[in-house]
């Protein structure tokens, strides 16, 4: 799939949208999201133009993948739920009802989360 750069996130990455944002280094912006499903919902995307899980994994490279996996762990940090834990999820592609085609993972926590149903 290719990159759409019309996208919301990649709006966001431009400074044409705003965001709540909430770390941001070379590689990787994180912010809050627009519709929170817990207390603490961020979201971290890398810079680059990568569409889903999948494409970030096959073209990134290892600093861009190195910063990302990093600044999870630094979101979490400065949300205050890293010792009290958290989920992280990221919807790749079509069957997982991706709406944003900008790659990201979802941050969430700040109160129990719930056994996840398999
Ligand atoms: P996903 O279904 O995994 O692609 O989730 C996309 C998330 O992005 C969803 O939880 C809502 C959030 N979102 C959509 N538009 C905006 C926006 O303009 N700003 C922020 N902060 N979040 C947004």
């Amino acid at each position: 799939m290719a990159y759409d750069s019309n996208n919301i996130f990649a709006k966001i990455l431009r400074g044409e949208i705003p965001c709540d944002k909430i770390y941001e280094d070379e590689h990787v912006l994180a912010f809050n999201d627009i519709r929170p499903q817990a207390k603490a919902h961020a979201l971290v995307i890398p810079k680059g133009p990568y569409v889903c899980s999948q494409d970030f994994a096959e073209k990134a490279s290892d600093a861009e993948i190195g910063a990302f996996t990093r600044a999870v762990a630094k979101v979490a940090k400065q949300l205050g739920i890293a010792e009290s834990g958290y989920r992280v999820i990221s919807n790749s592609g079509p069957n997982s009802h991706q709406e944003v085609p900008h790659y990201h993972v979802h941050i969430l926590g700040g109160q129990p989360m719930g056994k996840m149903v398999h």
